[in-house]
């Protein structure tokens, strides 16, 4: 590599990322039992107004949401139907060069109430099929094993992760997987934004009533353990297999520098690499401890849970990145909707439609970070820009998400130059899917287009978008021509 011209080293995993549980539809097709993610869907619709604490909503109306799923109007609720349409959309997808596809793994396709005798078969076929399918065209699978769905039943049951019975169920789903698609898939995450769990429990870990901040660091906890257990068992089935945490990157800035807004900033920043560390270096920091122990917190652990965290670290660390923080303990600093979570606004940043703030030096800072404190492979397994796209003779004009991934790809681009060991990249939506926090459609993500409104009415059908043209290119000169 010339020390000048930065350039992506020549095997770049070049790709884009969806969710079973955002992409599917046929929730209930083929044996598939009911997740908490078909509850948080059947929430009632939130406006962009309503958006900035849609996660609370769906949290503490869960009841509501669970209520809802009896009345909801399944037909029209269907994901982007990638469960019928797999074929034609991988046909897209190779299209456009992509050479990695971030999926999850709906865990009620194999067990459908998550205790089930034996897995269901037509469930554990149709992701051979379509790791299969992928494998036609060269896409590296990276899947997901737990992305904000769980089997509804045992969030019944057990409160969610809070009940130490979950981790049993969860490893012996992952194994399932592990003995079945050994020979396709080689990298694998095991809990999509495990960090989130603080922010919406209930989403992320089946957590239906909270009694205390300690039944989440439980929860938390429990998926720690089974984090550990499933990067051992991959590592011993599935040889040469790479297994990565993936955290929500909230790089978080001072709003000036007060030593009150620098030091909660600090804070921030700790309270979000905490994940990342126990799962990278096998320990809970000891500044997170004593601050569990200040506030009164008390995590129930079995006997070697502590040493199978120490030995089963991940291989590498994935990262979703939309936006920057900003922090500040002045009582009338600008507040502003960020991902799930309120933050302060940032007078130097632009903001998409839904208030996140668009920053990509903060990419190119969390990846130095990233890479400066864990010395481990990055990949960047979410990035991407929802907008409401307007059709015009069948062609969309999303220019603006062209500018959002340029300029993003442009400070990877510098970051892989300083030094940092970057894998790949799977932008957020190859595709139109439904929206993770408003479950709506017309929050779109994708380089494809897909007829459909946020009542499920539609065609279904897929229109190339101009950015789908540029992305192909960028993939063809390994982002060179950006
Ligand atoms: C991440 C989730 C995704 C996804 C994305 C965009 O937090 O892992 O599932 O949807 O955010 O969020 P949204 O769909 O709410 O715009």
């Amino acid at each position: 590599m010339s020390t000048h011209n930065p350039v992506f080293p020549g095997n770049f995993l070049w790709g884009a990322a969806i969710a079973a549980n955002q992409a599917e539809g046929a929730w209930n097709v083929d044996g598939k039992g009911p997740s908490v993610a078909d509850a948080v869907q059947a929430k009632p619709k939130l406006s962009v107004k309503d958006y900035a604490g849609h996660m609370a909503i769906s949290d503490q109306n869960v009841a509501d949401a669970l209520n809802g799923l009896k009345d909801i109007d399944y037909p029209k609720r269907r994901g982007i139907d990638f469960y019928h349409r797999y074929k034609g959309d991988l046909a897209l997808f190779a299209e456009m060069g992509i050479k990695a596809l971030r999926v999850s793994i709906a865990w009620t396709r194999i067990f459908p109430t998550g205790e089930d005798a034996s897995p269901n078969e037509a469930g554990l076929k149709f992701y051979a099929d379509l790791f299969t399918e992928m494998r036609k065209y060269n896409i590296e699978p990276l899947v997901t094993l737990s992305h904000y769905e769980m089997p509804l039943v045992l969030s019944e049951k057990y409160n969610g992760w809070v009940h130490r019975n979950v981790v049993d169920a969860f490893v012996r789903f992952s194994n399932v997987c592990f003995d079945r698609y050994k020979d396709l898939v080689r990298y694998w995450l095991t809990f999509n934004e495990i960090d989130s769990i603080i922010r919406h429990p209930f989403t992320t870990a089946g957590i239906r009533e909270e009694k205390s901040a300690e039944d989440i660091y439980q929860a938390l906890h429990h998926q720690f353990v089974a984090s550990a257990m499933v990067t051992r068992d991959c590592h011993q089935k599935i040889p040469g297999s790479q297994v990565g945490c993936m955290l929500t990157k909230l790089t978080t800035y001072p709003r000036t520098c007060h030593p009150g807004d620098v030091e909660a900033t600090l804070k921030k920043n700790l309270e979000n690499y905490f994940y990342a560390d126990v799962q990278v270096k096998g320990y809970y920091p000891p500044l997170i401890k004593r601050d569990l122990e200040l506030r009164g917190i008390n995590i129930e652990m079995q006997p070697n849970d502590l040493a199978i965290m120490r030995q089963h670290t991940v291989d590498f660390v994935s990262f979703s990145y939309y936006m920057s923080m900003t922090e500040s303990v002045q009582p009338d600093a600008e507040r502003t909707p960020g991902n799930t979570v309120l933050g302060v606004k940032n007078p130097y940043l632009p903001a998409s439609e839904w208030g996140w703030q668009v920053d990509p030096v903060g990419l190119k800072i969390s990846l130095l970070e990233l890479y400066d404190r864990y010395q481990k492979p990055l990949f960047i397994v979410e990035n991407g820009m929802g907008a409401k796209d307007v059709v015009v003779d069948g062609k969309i004009h999303d220019e603006y998400r062209i500018d959002y991934f340029r300029s993003h790809f442009e400070q990877m681009l510098a970051a892989v130059h300083e030094g940092v060991d970057l894998l790949g990249y799977t932008s957020w939506g190859t595709i139109d899917i439904i929206s993770a926090g408003t479950s709506q459609m017309s929050k779109r993500y994708g380089f494809i287009y897909v007829d459909q409104d946020d009542e499920g009415n539609g065609t279904l059908e897929r229109l190339r978008k101009d950015s789908f043209y540029w992305y192909k290119k960028v993939i063809a000169t390994n982002g060179a021509d950006l």
